[in-house]
């Protein structure tokens, strides 16, 4: 079952029907320990009518959101090339492969962009990508309840420059989009389960690549074990799990792309560049 945050309330959508879900607020919700009850009690219920796409919001109220980095190899190769001047052939490298994951505060849940809004680049960068990254939706245990699509907009140049320049590479204003839904489930996804990016530009497709949750080197159990070792989330938490898709070296965002991430059993996470 795929749950949605919408202006209107949550809404739980089963056999392509929509119900209702009895919540005052999604904080809430999210760390009901009866919500698997709660949402079998709105499916027994009548649908809505009409299922309006433009009023689904993230779904996210006041968790925090962060993001792991280096956990496909892919992207380890992209940072040891954009890093080289700064020495990132090693420190990339050991990330990959050392006991601790990387990980890395993105957003706070009010900063978070809605599905079909504008995402953005800063002005005093060079070289910016969207990042397609699933997402895990964490209750205030630590235990996984769902997924979602996550788009970790960044700066290239700027984390090239410097390490220590991650922050302000990956945490400004419109760098963070998540949706459209949440898969509830607290199973593994396949790792046949695919995360695919297009990115048009001007009508015209500037970039396509897709990549196999197989090629996700770190166990998603693993990473949130980590986030939650010394810290404590009352609202639960959102984890992006790292980027498997890289633009080739040369490609740059500009205003206007349109960028669409699906990720299979989830959906599509539509946004475009202010
Ligand atoms: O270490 C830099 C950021 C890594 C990242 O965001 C990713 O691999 O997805
Ligand atoms: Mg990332």
């Amino acid at each position: 079952m795929r749950l949605y945050r919408t202006v209107h309330g949550a809404l739980i959508e089963k056999d392509s029907k929509f119900y209702p879900v009895d919540a005052r607020d999604w904080d809430e919700l999210l760390c009901d320990n009866e919500l698997p009850d709660k949402l079998s009690r709105a499916v027994a219920g009548d649908p809505i009518k009409a299922f309006d796409p433009t009023s689904v919001i993230a779904p996210v109220g006041s968790q925090e959101v962060w993001a792991a980095g280096v956990t496909y190899y892919r992207s380890r190769n992209a940072r040891i090339e954009e890093s080289k001047d700064a020495g990132g052939g090693d420190f990339y490298d050991r990330v990959y492969s050392a006991a601790r994951p990387e990980l890395f505060f993105k957003a706070a849940g009010h900063r978070v962009v809605n599905p079909g809004a504008a995402v953005r680049i800063r002005s005093d960068a060079t070289w910016s990508v969207p990042e397609p990254e699933l997402t895990l939706v964490i209750n205030r245990g630590g235990g996984i309840i769902g997924y979602t699509v996550g788009n970790d907009m960044s700066s290239r140049d700027i984390e090239g420059e410097n390490p220590l320049y991650l922050p302000q590479a990956k945490v400004y204003d419109g760098s963070c989009a998540l949706g459209p839904c949440i898969l509830l489930s607290s199973e593994p996804l396949p790792k046949t389960a695919s995360i695919a990016m297009d990115i048009v530009r001007k009508g015209v497709t500037a970039f396509s690549g897709a990549t196999a949750l197989a090629e996700l080197k770190r166990d998603p159990k693993e990473l949130v074990e980590f986030l939650y070792r010394e810290t404590t989330f009352p609202h639960g938490a959102l984890l992006m799990t790292g980027t498997g898709i890289v633009p080739d070296d040369d490609f740059t965002l500009a205003h206007g792309d349109v960028i669409r991430i699906t990720i299979d059993g989830i959906g599509t996470l539509e946004n475009y560049v202010e």
